[in-house]
């Protein structure tokens, strides 16, 4: 005779699924909480996505040379594209575009903090695309094996453009250190801005990381907080020292028996203040994401017009 399973039965079931490395997918069962924690998760990497075209897109007129126009253009297109993944991703799991910018806009959905810190110079947009595109490729080429399916495709096609990303942004770099000294100090200021920001990208330690042991469990997360920044600081070491640039960070020594790098701590203060809202550029970012909201309503209102009207003419062919 069959029975109801319960809910202990049920996430027993879950959770083998998740160890047998299946992926889950929208109609499959799945606690609560495991929704809320990946739908957190994407919402806040969906909106880093297009938050993160505001410090690039204020250089886009005034890129050095047309080439270095059209690769930058191209690439911001190309975060705006990735947030219409991760939306997209985000709602088979019950919320709507609608609502995440809600949460956005009032403050309880967060984007990752180094989107808050000013772009000054052209040499900030070498730093975007070599460290912060580097930093966003160590983690999502971990995130393309997570649980959730929609997500995990997502990341594999999100991938293979942020490397492009990645290498545009280090050979602004690399070009810069090949010219005049204002230029090599142009890029080595940038770098000294943005070193710090980018390693604040993988969140606090993993023991003060609220949700990484149950995304670690759930296979939301593959690696965690202090592994990938690991991972980070080994391949950036190397990428500067090829360049003559110089990372700001006077504890950086290779460590022979780990096999890696040992690094200086990050300022949690300066991290905690960006998250809630008091970095440099945290309220212009948001006061421009909400304008570009108001002032596209008629573009969505005029789709939906449209949408509708479409599917009166074919109710009215068919019947
Ligand atoms: N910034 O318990 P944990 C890109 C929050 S894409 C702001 O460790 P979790 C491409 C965290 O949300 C960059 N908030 O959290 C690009 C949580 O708060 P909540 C974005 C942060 O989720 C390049 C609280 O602190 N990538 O850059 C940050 O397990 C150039 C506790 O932290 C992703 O989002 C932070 N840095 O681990 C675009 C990747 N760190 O939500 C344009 C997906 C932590 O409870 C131009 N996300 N918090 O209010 C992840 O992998 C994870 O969410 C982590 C944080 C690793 C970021």
């Amino acid at each position: 005779m069959s029975r109801e399973k319960t809910q202990a039965e049920l996430e027993a079931q879950f959770q083998a699924k998740i160890d047998a490395e299946e992926k889950i997918e929208p109609k499959d069962w799945m606690p609560e909480k495991y929704r809320l924690n990946v739908l957190r998760q994407m919402s806040q990497h969906a909106h880093s996505e297009v938050i993160g075209m505001q410090p690039e897109g204020n250089w886009i007129t005034r890129a050095p040379t047309l080439h270095r126009k059209c690769v930058l253009l191209a690439k911001v297109q190309d975060e705006g594209g990735h947030g219409l993944y991760l939306y997209s991703a985000a709602e088979t799991l019950g919320t709507s575009r609608e609502e995440m910018n809600e949460a956005l806009h009032s403050g309880r959905a967060k984007y990752a903090s180094i989107f808050n810190y000013p772009a000054i110079t052209w040499a900030d947009m070498g730093a975007i695309g070599w460290l912060v595109d580097g930093a966003a490729i160590v983690n999502q080429v971990s995130l393309q094996r997570t649980s959730y399916g929609p997500y995990s495709r997502g990341m594999v096609r999100i991938c293979k453009e942020e490397s492009f990303h990645q290498r545009q942004g280090y050979h602004i770099m690399m070009v810069l250190m090949r010219g005049s000294d204002a230029q090599k100090q142009m890029a080595q200021d940038a770098l000294n801005r943005f070193w710090w920001p980018s390693m604040m990208m993988f969140g606090p330690h993993d023991a003060e990381s609220a949700h990484s042991a149950q995304s670690m469990k759930w296979k939301i997360k593959r690696q965690s907080n202090d592994e990938l920044r690991q991972k980070f600081v080994d391949q950036s070491v190397a990428q500067a020292e090829e360049i003559g640039l110089v990372i700001p960070d006077p504890d950086l020594k290779w460590n022979e028996e780990r096999g890696h790098y040992d690094f200086g701590e990050i300022d949690w203060e300066e991290f905690n203040q960006v998250i809630s809202g008091n970095g440099p550029c945290n309220r212009q970012r948001l006061a421009h994401h909400v304008k570009a909201e108001e002032e596209g309503e008629w573009v969505r209102d005029a789709m939906a017009a449209y949408e509708t009207k479409k599917r009166q003419r074919s109710a009215k062919a068919a019947a």
